[in-house]
């Protein structure tokens, strides 16, 4: 039987996965909607992290949200956009996880969300982790342990 106890796995840390803060597109609270749209066309991300100006983590936003509050009852409100602060529309209730979490932390919280914000103990945010890093890290274990000693038997 497979066994996920005592291995190189529940040694793998967050820190050793998440993708570091310079290389994660975000916007700031206080920035307009139109902003934020913009960078999520412009990446190709669904959704990106909230901060605020001193870099603290403070939300996500994704275009979802963006459209859902733009769209009025017989039309969309384009001019909204430039109106509406990215800080009234983003989701503030996001799960984090800290650099020193281990794998299983990880695994755990990408059940349900395709990213979670990597934050410090002041707040600070320190990057991603990843749905994609997550999975590529247990392929690898399972490949490495399992699919191996399965073709060896067989
Ligand atoms: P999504 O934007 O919905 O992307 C879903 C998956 O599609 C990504 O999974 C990745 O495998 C692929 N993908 C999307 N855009 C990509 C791009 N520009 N380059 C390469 N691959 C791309 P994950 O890699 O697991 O990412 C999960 C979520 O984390 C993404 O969801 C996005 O919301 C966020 N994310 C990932 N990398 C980011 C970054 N550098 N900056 C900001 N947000 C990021």
């Amino acid at each position: 039987m497979l066994s996920i106890q005592s291995t190189e796995i529940q040694q793998t840390k967050v820190k050793d996965l998440m993708i570091h803060a310079e290389k994660v597109a975000n916007v700031q609270s206080q920035n307009p909607l139109e902003h934020a749209l913009l960078v999520l066309v412009k990446t190709g991300y669904s959704a990106v992290p909230v901060l605020d100006s001193d870099f603290h983590f403070e939300g996500v936003i994704s275009k979802t949200m963006i459209i859902e509050s733009i769209l009025g009852i017989e039309r969309i409100e384009v001019e909204k956009l430039s109106n509406l602060r990215v800080k009234s529309v983003m989701e503030k209730e996001f799960p984090t996880l800290n650099k020193e979490d281990g794998f299983m932390q990880g695994l755990k919280v990408v059940v349900d969300h395709p990213f979670v914000c990597v934050v410090d103990e002041d707040g600070y945010f320190d990057g991603i982790l990843t749905r994609r890093a997550i999975l590529k890290r247990l392929n690898q274990y399972l490949h490495e342990n399992f699919y191996q000693n399965e073709q060896s038997q067989g």
